[in-house]
């Protein structure tokens, strides 16, 4: 029935083929690296983080390995990441977070709250 199309149409045919084919790989990119976690690491020490500041990759699950290096108990808590968790002095926890769009997302130490940090996602 391509024939009984106008024109125009007729050349925008092989065009769209082409952008489905790209927009596949591209789907298909962005599975293979959504599959693979990303892992950041982070301490508290006198109840600030260190480093306050940390990069993580776009559009990948993420493990926070947070080491509390304090002498009292802490609570990792982001209310953008939806995550809380509470790290025994001289422990440390692994909190896992979702693939995430670009962004910053703070974070801080529920139990002492003039803890805080930002994780940026790139
Ligand atoms: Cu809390």
């Amino acid at each position: 029935m391509n024939l009984s199309l106008p024109k125009a149409e007729r050349h925008l045919t092989p065009l769209f083929a082409f952008m489905l084919l790209g927009s596949t790989f591209l789907f298909a990119g962005e599975h293979a690296n959504a599959q693979q976690s990303a892992g950041v690491s982070i301490s508290v020490k006198d109840h600030r983080f260190q480093p306050s500041r940390i990069t993580a990759p776009a559009n990948r699950p993420l493990s926070i390995r947070v080491k509390n290096l304090d002498s009292a108990p802490m609570e990792f808590e982001s209310v953008s990441l939806r995550v809380e968790k509470v790290i025994a002095s001289g422990g440390e926890g692994v909190v896992n977070v979702r693939a995430l769009a670009p962004g910053r997302y703070e974070f801080f130490d529920d139990f002492h709250q003039e803890a805080r940090g930002v994780l940026v996602v790139e």
